[in-house]
């Protein structure tokens, strides 16, 4: 018996850990089309039945029944065909209709929640909406904006790069540790959003089910109360590590220094692209996010002097990130764990998806990888998945309620990866 367990110990040990010897394989990969035709598809939140929302950036948010029915639920401005159509939502740019996440009560209260860009307010917010699903899932009401101040990128504030909805953020996510929902908002090419105390752009934001800052949020004095953590660039990807639930981002990165970090209450991410800090004089539009050429692409031999996607010289404590993409591709956008026996060696490791093939002349653009994250969080190791598709623009990663990986890209497919 002694024997036995001195045998499997070694495979304890290195399971999960990065750079270790991997006892179990990646598991082989199959893949079903599950909608396709669509526009620009954004997000995927399902019922435990297997019911699936998804949103389309300009059209709007639908729904797909477990019989393969589809139904139009809300559209936008010039939408066509939806149940119920709202004329403050557009589209512009990165920015539209985006993260959608189902209420963990929903069997109780029907919540669903969106993230959409309005016109209600000029000129132009983002916000979170929360909607009402009916009995028979044909049709959402009660719409109620529980957060309608996070910043928007406008045509007049528009910057010599990006355009305007540029930098938008848009994922929702709600903890299945705490149950309260998780906000990813962008910094809007907007060099003093980020830092910013007040404004929501460049955070994460933690609120409950009305809008209200979630207790212990833990950010400075004289912050706003529903931000959870700040100093972020554009974080798209944000999901939540099976067994700790501790949450973690992945962002876009300028020069493709995309970041994966791991987030504590509080915690700055170190991104700040103001003018006149960290050594840096001014820049035009006042923006130095891509500091020192700002248009052009980055010399390796002088990585150490661009705008760095966590500070640490000016922001020693700030969170470290698990992962930089260290110049290999651009536009992480869509982050997520998987996890159960059927995924093999990647069983509680992270997937995320780029979009970002020939930006700047890269060779590896759209990819999916897989990373090994230390326990800590302060480190991980990188493979890449073997797609059994077609590359493409990888925009949203959701593991679905029958434990496969649903997979969106922006030429209009959601697929379902299954491992064999
Ligand atoms: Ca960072």
């Amino acid at each position: 018996m002694k024997r036995l367990l001195l045998a499997t110990l070694p495979c304890i040990l290195f399971a999960g850990s990065p750079g270790g010897k991997d006892p179990a394989p990646a598991p082989a990969l199959a893949h079903t089309v599950v909608l396709t035709k669509l526009d620009a598809p954004w997000d995927m939140a399902f019922l435990p039945d297997g019911t699936m929302f998804f949103t389309e950036k300009c059209l709007g948010l639908s729904v797909r029944l477990p019989n393969g029915t589809v139904v139009k639920l809300l559209g936008m401005k010039d939408s066509k065909g939806y149940a119920s159509t709202a004329n403050d939502l557009f589209c512009e740019g990165q920015a539209g209709m985006q993260g959608v996440a189902v209420d963990p009560d929903f069997a109780r209260n029907r919540f669903l929640y969106v993230y959409a860009t309005s016109s209600l307010t000029a000129p132009g917010t983002n916000r979170v909406l929360r909607l009402k699903v009916n009995a028979d899932v044909t049709a959402v009401s009660g719409r109620v904006d529980i957060v309608a101040d996070i910043p928007y990128k406008d045509k007049a504030n528009d910057l010599p790069f990006g355009g305007p909805g540029a930098h938008n953020g848009g994922r929702l996510r709600f903890s299945p540790g705490d149950g309260y929902l998780y906000v990813t908002t962008g910094d809007t090419h907007n060099s003093v959003v980020p830092q910013s105390p007040t404004l929501l752009g460049g955070k994460v934001l933690r609120i409950d089910r009305d809008g209200k800052a979630a207790p212990n949020n833990g950010a400075p004095a004289g912050f706003d109360r529903r931000i959870y953590t700040y100093g972020h660039r554009n974080p798209q990807g944000l999901t939540f590590r099976p067994g700790t639930h501790q949450p973690f981002t992945a962002e876009n990165g300028p020069w493709h220094s995309d970041e994966v970090t791991a987030l504590r209450a509080g915690g700055n991410a170190g991104w700040d692209p103001r003018p006149n800090m960290a050594g840096r004089g001014d820049c035009p539009a006042g923006y130095c996010g891509y500091s020192p050429n700002q248009m052009g692409p980055m010399d390796p031999k002088e990585r150490s002097a661009y705008m760095p996607m966590t500070d640490l010289k000016t922001y020693p404590d700030a969170m470290r990130p698990a992962w930089n993409n260290d110049g290999l591709s651009q536009g992480m956008f869509s982050a997520t764990f998987v996890s159960g026996p059927q995924w093999k060696g990647w069983d509680g490791r992270m997937i995320v998806g780029f979009a970002g093939i020939g930006m700047h002349g890269t060779p590896v653009g759209n990819r999916l990888d897989v990373l090994d994250l230390a326990a800590d969080g302060l480190s991980a190791t990188r493979t890449t998945v073997k797609l059994p598709m077609p590359a493409a623009r990888f925009r949203s990663l959701v593991q679905g309620p029958d434990g496969n990986l649903y997979v969106a890209v922006d030429e209009g497919t959601i697929y379902r990866m299954t491992p064999q």
